[in-house]
């Protein structure tokens, strides 16, 4: 299967530079028109639904029996063992306000479990990839996490919810954990959380209330780079509770979560 794991990887890297050359550009020219989902902080632009449009036409060209579901509202199933998880802009936000920490995320999974990945950033130009089983790499460099040994010199990455009232238990959590650690960031998007995990520009990252595509690419990254994955009490990782990390602190983490 590995050659198989790393020609996914491949055609997931092509369409995540394709779709971040597009959304950049886009950005360049003005964020585009605006909508709201879930809450009036959760925002959706045309740059998006263009994004997951490129990504839904290249894949259907290259992977034509495999099923894809996209955060923009895609759900179509193939016949193949294979689902693409995409989330076309991860880190709108960012996108909206011109801040470069914004992703183009895309995975191919057997069932849940992601096999293939690549996370982009197009502020940045950096194309994170991963193939189960054969490590993950920034470009051509290979990804390995920090040698972080102790939560009180951790930098741990976290998000919060779009939803106001889940943000205060968030904030309360967050209040309890800072004075444990180095600090906190909150970049803003997952995908380039877990990837900044893999190459050891974070030690850690949780967060709750995420969906698969903000994780799956990520996840398959973070963990061939070495990292720990779990949910928040060390049982198998969900997209409802994230917790990605060095070795080294990650009971740490578990403890005071
Ligand atoms: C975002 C996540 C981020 C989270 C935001 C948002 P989106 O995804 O990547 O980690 O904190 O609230 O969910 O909505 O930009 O694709």
């Amino acid at each position: 299967m590995s050659a198989e794991y790393i020609a996914l990887m491949n055609v997931a890297a092509r369409i995540a530079r394709q779709a971040g050359d597009l959304v950049y550009a886009g950005r360049r020219a003005g964020a585009g028109t605006v909508q709201t989902k879930s809450s009036a902080t959760d925002m959706v632009t045309e740059w998006d639904a263009a994004s997951e449009q490129l990504i839904l036409q290249q894949l259907d060209l290259l992977r034509t029996d495999d099923s894809i579901i996209g955060e923009e509202g895609t759900h179509l199933v193939g016949t193949s063992p294979y689902t693409w998880f995409v989330d076309p802009i991860d880190g709108t936000t960012n996108f909206l306000y011109n801040l470069s920490g914004y992703a183009i995320s895309i995975a191919a999974c057997i069932g849940a479990e992601p096999i293939a990945a690549a996370v982009f950033l197009p502020a940045t130009r950096e194309l994170f990839v991963a193939a189960q089983g054969h490590g993950a790499w920034l470009g051509s460099t290979p990804l390995r996490v920090s040698s972080c040994e102790s939560l009180d010199t951790a930098l741990i990455g976290t998000g919060f919810s779009y939803s106001s009232a889940r943000r205060e238990a968030q904030g309360q959590r967050i209040s309890r954990l800072l004075p444990q650690v180095r600090d906190i960031r909150r970049c803003g998007a997952a995908a380039a959380d877990l990837c900044f995990v893999a190459c050891g520009r974070l030690d850690a990252y949780f967060e709750e209330g995420l969906q698969s595509w903000d994780l799956a690419a990520g996840q398959l990254i973070a963990s061939e780079a070495g990292a720990k994955i779990s949910n928040f009490s060390g049982e198998p990782i969900t997209p409802s509770e994230v917790l990605v990390s060095t070795p080294g602190i990650h009971s740490s983490l578990i403890a005071s979560l």
